[in-house]
């Protein structure tokens, strides 16, 4: 594993090339282009990749070398081509006859240019279509060893990753912060077959058995006559469907949770949610869930900064994750299992082990880590990976099984039936990202986009014309061995067990076990999305399922929706609380997030250039905002304050009290001629005043000192000021390690 210190090593070196990347193009700052961009006149060799970019391993579906350099295809060369390699001599105007002539058909420039054009998007994902991904390792620990064959899993061994982020509902241009379930999906290149866990980061599923999952898209998409809301769940359909279908209930309570607006991918739970079984060399096999835990620990956007965030950087979450890895802060997991015996009825502590709208809290069968995942390289083409990627919760390696989970199964299905139709064919396991690390050897053959040149005349078994190759494997060849498992003499039917009828205890047991600050937020979520419902029924049904889950909530809610709370309808459940599922009361390292630096020319320039330092030290990246780009003395200027906001930085740190730039627009105290606060510069005060609102640490030192006064919080909760900058930025640093300051949210339940 690596340490803290060297992350922190990393970020430090990486401290110019950071101010690099944010400071595009200032002239005379550090790494910036010397002289403005000009059309260069004779050919030069292209731009090299991005550092430590090549592309995938050009490895064939057969396993064999292509020969094709390790670096990216497209972009060889100084000359442009046509797709055949020819070279080009105009590609700005079509031929034409005469220049002020119609186009000629036989331009065949123009009609491949245009054709390839017409031809660039693909079908999105019907779900998860918005996404980001990035390159990594997994370490394994060797610690599941005991319970599975899996070689991946063997001590020490490291493994190629790649990771997809993503929203379920919205479009591919939709906004990163809305309130929904985030994708979680891993494809893990192992040396005896890619294994592929498609998670979440909410532990449960809105349905029992996976022939819903149309119904419940469907209601989530938008409505089908105005296609409205684009990327939402508050609007009538879904709350129409949760409501009817209670057992999407757990999973909805998840969603109106912080755990809907997650603050970064980086700071994410994943979860496997269904049961899978473990298989070990003697075939003895065990039941397991599987955990993803980051490293920088589990937290949350506000509800108002992640909806200022869908217009301010709908981008915000895949910058995020961008801009962190390119600064060396790159973003761990620990992989864990919660182990279960592989027993008959397939229930531990009477829990449904296949009803995945269950937990088994932590406090009963804890997370056992496994081995541990770095994410260090962004792509470096993002349709050719991250769009043309595909899972599939059947791609399983020796070690590894499903269970009888109807929605698992249902979903066996699925993944493949929807790749034929988005990448075209059924042969996107040749695309570079979707390319085993490992030989392949399979007797599919032709189809469309077929890249290999098979050779030999016999793709079937048993053969003598190609010396019978390919040969099945034998006892202790590392083939994947089905587990023979006994299924029950059992009638056809289209039923689910009684168990899977309780679907309030453990919504409930979420419930109980937030701390006020969740509840609070909890019951703001519900009653916002149910007031953006126009059917009354709707909204009284769903506040019957909340009557059934706890009296508070529904009474809060109701108040707020302005309509009576009625009985519950159920006994309710007395399960004991699972402190596992808070997000709060801990300490958690910073890195990577996001210090902002009000400066202006007056500033204490020297005690920025200190705190720059202390910041980068401490794995964070320093934003200097000021009243113009360009430099402050030597430091560069990131934002500026028509650029910058406040949903952007994590603490916000006031060096002076600028007065308002010549863009500002004027400001009520300006007019009215009020003393200090008319020279202040009206969108440093709404950045104070958003930073306090959403519960950011605040430090002030030097000339900022007395903006603390003006905004009217000096002596509030997290807002701390100082004699130097490190100094205050000391405190700061200790205030984001418990990510918010939670005092300030007010909460009206115990
Ligand atoms: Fe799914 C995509 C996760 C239930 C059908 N799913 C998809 C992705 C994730 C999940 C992370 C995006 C993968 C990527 O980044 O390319 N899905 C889940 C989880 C589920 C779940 C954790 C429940 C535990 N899914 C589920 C069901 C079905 C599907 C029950 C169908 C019956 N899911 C799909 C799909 C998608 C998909 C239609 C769309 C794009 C794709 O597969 O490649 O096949």
């Amino acid at each position: 594993s690596k340490p803290a210190k060297a992350v922190k090593e990393v970020v430090e070196n990486a401290a110019e090339k950071v101010t690099d990347f944010l400071t595009p193009d200032v002239p005379g700052s550090p790494g910036s282009a010397p002289a403005p961009l000009e059309e260069p006149t004779t050919p030069r060799d292209p731009l090299p990749p991005k550092k430590e970019q090549g592309a995938p391993a050009t490895v064939t579906p057969t396993g064999a070398e292509t020969g094709a350099p390790a670096t990216a295809k497209g972009q060889q060369g100084a000359h442009l081509t046509t797709a055949q390699g020819a070279r080009l001599r105009d590609t700005d105007h079509s031929l034409k006859a005469g220049d002020r002539g119609p186009t000629l058909l036989q331009d065949h420039h123009l009609r491949e240019k245009i054709t390839h054009f017409d031809h660039e998007r693909i079908p999105e994902r019907v779900v998860h279509a918005r996404g980001a991904g990035a390159h990594g390792v997994f370490e394994a620990y060797g610690t599941a060893e005991a319970v599975t064959k899996a070689g991946f899993l063997k001590k020490g061994k490291k493994t190629d990753v790649f990771v997809r982020f993503s929203t379920v509902l919205g479009s591919r241009g939709s906004a990163d912060t809305v309130r929904d379930t985030r994708g979680f999906a891993t494809k893990f290149y192992t040396d005896e077959g890619t294994f592929d866990l498609v998670a979440n980061n909410i532990p449960v599923f809105f349905i029992q058995d996976g022939i819903k999952f149309p119904d419940v898209i469907h209601a989530g998409k938008p409505h089908p006559d105005r296609e409205i809301p684009q990327a939402q769940s508050a609007h009538d359909t879904f709350w129409d469907f949760v409501s009817l279908h209670t057992e999407a209930q757990h999973h909805t309570m998840w969603n109106m949770s912080d755990r809907g607006i997650p603050r970064s991918f980086r700071m994410m739970e994943g979860f496997g949610v269904h049961t899978f079984r473990l298989v070990d060399e003697a075939g003895e096999t065990v039941l397991v869930k599987f955990h993803w835990k980051p490293k920088l620990g589990v937290h949350s956007l506000t509800w108002e900064e992640a909806q200022m965030l869908g217009g301010m950087d709908p981008d915000f979450h895949r910058r995020d994750l961008y801009d962190a890895i390119e600064a060396g802060a790159y973003p761990e997991w620990e992989l864990g299992i919660q182990v279960f015996p592989d027993n008959p009825d397939q229930t531990f502590e009477g829990i449904d082990l296949l009803d995945p709208t269950k937990i088994v809290p932590e406090e009963l069968a804890p997370v056992q880590a496994i081995g541990k995942m770095t994410l260090d390289r962004t792509p470096t083409n993002f349709f050719a990976e991250v769009e043309q990627v595909a899972f599939h919760v059947g791609h399983l390696p020796p070690g590894i099984d499903v269970t009888n989970d109807p929605l698992l199964q249902t979903r066996l299905f699925s993944y493949l039936d929807t790749q034929i139709t988005r990448l075209g064919g059924p042969n996107f396991a040749q695309i570079p990202i979707n390319r085993p690390h490992c030989p392949v050897n399979d007797m599919l053959r032709d189809g469309f986009h077929q890249h290999a040149v098979h050779a030999g005349v016999a793709p079937y078994r048993p053969n003598s014309l190609d010396g019978g190759n390919p040969f099945v494997a034998g006892d202790g060849e590392k083939a994947y061995t089905d587990v023979p498992v006994e299924v029950a003499q059992a009638r056809k039917v289209r039923a689910n067990p009684v168990s899977f009828d309780d679907h309030f205890s453990q919504t409930r047991l979420f419930w109980l076990s937030m701390t006020p600050v969740e509840k609070e937020h909890i019951i703001r979520a519900y009653t916002f999305e149910l007031g953006k419902c126009y059917e009354q029924a709707i909204k009284e049904r769903q506040l019957q399922c909340l009557a059934n889950i706890d009296p508070v909530l529904c009474r809060e809610v109701a108040t707020g929706l302005g309509l009576p709370a009625p009985e519950p309808t159920l006994p309710l459940a007395e399960p004991a609380p699972s402190p596992a599922l808070s997000q709060v009361g801990k300490e958690w390292p910073g890195d990577g997030r996001m210090v902002g630096i009000v400066v202006d020319d007056g500033a204490d320039l020297d005690g920025v250039r200190d705190l720059r330092k202390a910041v980068f030290a401490a794995g964070m990246v320093p934003l200097l905002i000021a009243p113009h780009g360009g430099m402050l003395g030597d430091l560069p200027v990131q934002r500026t304050f028509a650029t910058a906001r406040s949903i952007e930085f994590d603490a916000l740190l006031l060096a002076a009290a600028p007065a308002p730039a010549p863009d500002a627009l004027p400001a009520r105290d300006a007019k009215a001629g009020a003393g200090d606060a008319a020279m202040v510069d009206p969108r440093v005060m709404l950045m104070i005043d958003e930073c306090w609102r959403h519960a950011k640490a605040i430090g002030a030192w030097g000339g900022g000192a007395k903006l603390l006064a003006q905004a009217g919080i000096t002596g509030t909760p997290g807002v701390v000021s100082g004699d130097s900058a490190t100094e205050v930025f000391t405190a700061v640093q200790r205030l984001m390690a418990a990510h918010r300051v939670w005092e300030r949210f007010p909460a009206s339940v115990a």
